[in-house]
C-alpha cells in the first residue's frame, strides 16, 4: 500500500455476515437530478460501496417504491432536515431504505461521506440514525506553496500544484485531493503561502488558479488566495499601495472583479500583513483594520471574505513578543467590516509543541476570530517525527478563556457561541489548518501524520470530538481492523505529543532552534533580531530557567481573565507543562512533582527520549496488522526518531548543565557525547 487512497481506502469487507448485512442495505443509490456536488456524492457511494462491498451498486433516478438501498434527499426545509444547519446531515432508516437528508446538496455530500465512513468503521447499520452540524462555517487548509513549487514548511516533497501544467493540464491528484477534504468537511483552501508572490493574482495565474477551483467546486471547496499588500504597487505600478488612496483602492476593487470573472464563487483574501518583513497598511501609518477593510471594500459586490491574519511582533529587544498580537489587535475591535474575520495563531507565539491559548481569543467580542493551527510538523519534528496532534488542537479549542465567565473555551468564541458571530450578519466563524500535504505519493510522508491531516478536518467539523475517538476511527479507515492493532495504535498515537514535548520543550519551554526549526540550538544568541534567538526564550541563567510573564517580569499574564491568571501566576501551583512559560524558576527549587527543577527537567529529557523506544516497541507488535510497506516505512522514522531524541536531549541537558551546575541526577546517565560534539553535529547538521 502506497499510501495514496488516505483513509478513503475502501477495501472490501472481509466479515462476510456484517458485508451482507451491509449488501442489503445498499442495492441502489436513489438521487434526485444530482447537481455538479450531489453527483460527487453518488459517484463516491458508488466506488465506495464497490470497494467495501465487491460489487457494483447501481444508481437510480428515484427511489419510487424500491426499498432495500441509499436515498440522497436534499430539500431546504421540512421534517427530514429540522435541526440541521446548512451543510448538516441526517441519515436514519426509513422504509427500509438508508435515507441521507440535507437541506443543500454540500450537506447531502457530506452525509454520503458519514455513511462510507460507518461503513468502514464496521458499525451496525440496521437501526442506523446520524445527525450532524458542522459547528464552524469555514473549515479550511492553508497551503504555503510557492509558485516556484516549493513549500515553506512542506515535509512531504514539493506543490501539489503543478502551476507550469496548468491550467491546461489538470492533474487527477486534484480531485482526490478534494476528495479526502470533502470527507471531512473542509469546504475551503487557500492555495498559496501567506509570504504571498503577486505573481498569483496576475491574469496568468489566476487562469491556473481557477482551473483548481472547477475541480475543487463539485467538492464543495471554494479556493482563495494569499495576497501581496503591497501587489497595488509591485504588479499595478502604482506610486503607493496606500489602504486609503483612492487609486489603490480602485485597482484592487478591479482586481477582485478580475478574479470573479475566472472564479465567481471566489472564497476570499487571506493576508499576512506588517509581519516578518510582509508590507502593509503600518506602512503608509495606517492600521491592520484600514488595510482590512479597503480589501472588505472590493470585495463587497461578491460573497467573497477577507481573512486578516493576528500573527505580528516587532523586532523590539525590551518587548516580549507574547504580548504582540494582542497589543496591535485589541484597540481595534470594533472597526473591522462585517467581511473581515481575524485568523489568530493558537498560541500567543508560534505553533510550539506546547503553548497556552492565545490571550486573543474572546479579548475581542466584536470581531469574529478564526483560530489557525498548524497541521504541517514545522515545529513537531518535521515528517520523520510522530506526533499525533489532536491533543494539541484540543488543549486549546477546550482551554476557558472565562471571557463570558466560565465556560468560555476557545471553541466557543471560535464557533461563534461565546459572542454571537453568527448573528453579526455576513460574518463566519473559522478554523484552519497550515496544510502538511505535498507531492510525496503518500500525501503526508510520514504516513501516520495523514492522521494530523484526518483530525483536523473532524474537529474543525466538530471540536467536540475527542482526540481518542478520531484516532480510533482514523487507524481503522485507514491501517487496519484488527482490534489489538487498533488499540494499541491508538495509544501510541494519543500518546505521541506528550513525548515529543518531553525531549524537546518540557515544562513550558519553547523555540530552542533558529532557522530551520528542527536541529536542537538552545545556545542559540546570535540573530538580526533578539525574538529570533533561543536564548530569548528560556533565559537560562545561574540562577535559575523560564520566562518571567508575572508583574515582575513582562506581566503577560495581565491580557489573561483573572481566572486564568490565578491557575498560572503563582509558581507554586502553575501546572508542571506552563511552568516555564511564565516563570523563571531557580534550578534547586522543589517542584509538585517532589523532584528540584533541574532533576524535573532531566527526568523529562531522558523519559522522553526512552518513550520512543517504547513507541518502536508499541510499532513492532503491529507488525502482521498492518501493510508491510508502510510498517517499514513508520518502523525507519521511529528509528530516526529515537536518534534524534537523544540528540534533543543531550543538547539541552548539557548546554542547561553549563547554568545550573549539577550532575544529572540517577538513574539517569550522562550522555556519551560532550556540548562541543554536540554542537558540531548540529553545525553539520545546518550545512553551517
Ligand atoms: C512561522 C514560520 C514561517 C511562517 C510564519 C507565519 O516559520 O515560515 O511564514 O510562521 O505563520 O512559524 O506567517
Amino acid at each position: 500500500d502506497d499510501g495514496y487512497r488516505l483513509w478513503l481506502k475502501y477495501d472490501l469487507i472481509n466479515d462476510i455476515p456484517r458485508r451482507t448485512a451491509y449488501a442489503r442495505s445498499a442495492q441502489f443509490i436513489a438521487a434526485n437530478k444530482p447537481s455538479p456536488v450531489l453527483q460527487s456524492a453518488v459517484t463516491e457511494l458508488q466506488t465506495g460501496l464497490q470497494g467495501l462491498l465487491g460489487k457494483a451498486v447501481p444508481v437510480v433516478a428515484q427511489s419510487g417504491s424500491r426499498t432495500g438501498g441509499i436515498v440522497l434527499t436534499v430539500a431546504p426545509s421540512g421534517a427530514d432536515v429540522q435541526g440541521l444547519n446548512d451543510e448538516g446531515y441526517r441519515i436514519v432508516r426509513r422504509q427500509n431504505n438508508i435515507v441521507i437528508s440535507a437541506k443543500t446538496d454540500a450537506g447531502a455530500l457530506y452525509g454520503a461521506f458519514a455513511l462510507l465512513r460507518h461503513l468502514q468503521t464496521g458499525q451496525p447499520i440496521d437501526q442506523v440514525s446520524l445527525t450532524s452540524n458542522p459547528k464552524v462555517k469555514l473549515r479550511m487548509l492553508n497551503h504555503w506553496d510557492n509558485p516556484n513549487g516549493a513549500i515553506e514548511r512542506g515535509y512531504a516533497g514539493g506543490t501539489l500544484w503543478k502551476w507550469y501544467e496548468l491550467p491546461e493540464t489538470v492533474d487527477p491528484r486534484y480531485r482526490d485531493y478534494a476528495r479526502a477534504n470533502a470527507s471531512l468537511g473542509i469546504n475551503g483552501t487557500v492555495v498559496n503561502n501567506v509570504n504571498a508572490s503577486p505573481r498569483l493574482l496576475t491574469g496568468e495565474y489566476l487562469q491556473k488558479v481557477a482551473a483548481l477551483a472547477n475541480v475543487f467546486r463539485p467538492y464543495g471547496i471554494k479556493v482563495y488566495l494569499s495576497v501581496y499588500f503591497a501587489a497595488p504597487k509591485t504588479l499595478g505600478g502604482l506610486k503607493t499601495s496606500d489602504p486609503l488612496d483612492p487609486q489603490v483602492r480602485q485597482w484592487w476593487a478591479d482586481k477582485v472583479n478580475e478574479i470573479h470573472r475566472y472564479i465567481p464563487d471566489f472564497g476570499g483574501f487571506l493576508v499576512k500583513a506588517n509581519s516578518e518583513g510582509e508590507p502593509g497598511p503600518q506602512d503608509y501609518g495606517r492600521t491592520h483594520a484600514d488595510g482590512a477593510n479597503m480589501l472588505a471594500a472590493a470585495m463587497k459586490p461578491y460573497s467573497g471574505l477577507v481573512i486578516w491574519r493576528a500573527f505580528v511582533y516587532k523586532a523590539d529587544p525590551k518587548a516580549d513578543r507574547f504580548k504582540a498580537a494582542h497589543e496591535e489587535f485589541t484597540p481595534l475591535d470594533g472597526q473591522f467590516d462585517p467581511k473581515v474575520i481575524v485568523q489568530v495563531k493558537n498560541g500567543p507565539i508560534d505553533f510550539q509543541p506546547r503553548e497556552p491559548f492565545s490571550p486573543l481569543f474572546g479579548n475581542m467580542p466584536k470581531t469574529p476570530l478564526g483560530i489557525e493551527f498548524q497541521i504541517t510538523q514545522e515545529y513537531l519534528g518535521f515528517a520523520t517525527h510522530t506526533v499525533y496532534e489532536a491533543p494539541l488542537f484540543k488543549e486549546c479549542l477546550e482551554a476557558d478563556t472565562y471571557v463570558n465567565g466560565k465556560g468560555s473555551t476557545v471553541a466557543k468564541v471560535v464557533d461563534g457561541s461565546v459572542h454571537g458571530y453568527r448573528n453579526a450578519g455576513p460574518t463566519q466563524t473559522l478554523m484552519a489548518g497550515v496544510a502538511n500535504t505535498g507531492s510525496d505519493r503518500n500525501w503526508t510522508g510520514n504516513p501516520l501524520a495523514q492522521a494530523n491531516w484526518y483530525a483536523f478536518g473532524r474537529l474543525a467539523w466538530d471540536h467536540t470530538l475527542s482526540s481518542d475517538a478520531i484516532a480510533n476511527e482514523w487507524t481503522r479507515m485507514t491501517l487496519t481492523s484488527e482490534p489489538q492493532a487498533v488499540k494499541r495504535i491508538t495509544n501510541l498515537l494519543l500518546k505521541s505529543r506528550d513525548i515529543y514535548v518531553d525531549y524537546n520543550t518540557p515544562l513550558g519551554l519553547s523555540r530552542p532552534w533558529t532557522g530551520v526549526h528542527f536541529a536542537p540550538e538552545p545556545w542559540q544568541n546570535n540573530s538580526s533580531r533578539p525574538d529570533w534567538t533561543a536564548v530569548y526564550y528560556h533565559r537560562a541563567d545561574s540562577v535559575g530557567l523560564g520566562f518571567d510573564r508575572t508583574p515582575t517580569g513582562s506581566n503577560a499574564l495581565a491580557q489573561y481573565r483573572p481566572e486564568v491568571r490565578r491557575q498560572w501566576e503563582n509558581p507554586e501551583t502553575c501546572p508542571l507543562p506552563y511552568l516555564l512559560w511564565f516563570h523563571h524558576v531557580p534550578w534547586t527549587k522543589p517542584l509538585s512533582s517532589g523532584r528540584t527543577l533541574w532533576n524535573e527537567l532531566c527526568t523529562r529529557f531522558y523519559t522522553g527520549a526512552d518513550s520512543v523506544q517504547w513507541m518502536r516497541r508499541e510499532w513492532a507488535q503491529v507488525k502482521s496488522a498492518v501493510d508491510p510497506a508502510l510498517f517499514a516505512d513508520v518502523s525507519g522514522r521511529l528509528d530516526t526518531q529515537y536518534k534524534e531524541a537523544l540528540w534533543w536531549r543531550d543538547a539541552w541537558v548539557l548546554y542547561l548543565q553549563t547554568f545550573a551546575r549539577q550532575p544529572i541526577p540517577a538513574p539517569f546517565k550522562k550522555p556519551d557525547r560532550t556540548l562541543t560534539d554536540v554542537k558540531k553535529s548540529v553545525d553539520i547538521y545546518l550545512l553551517r
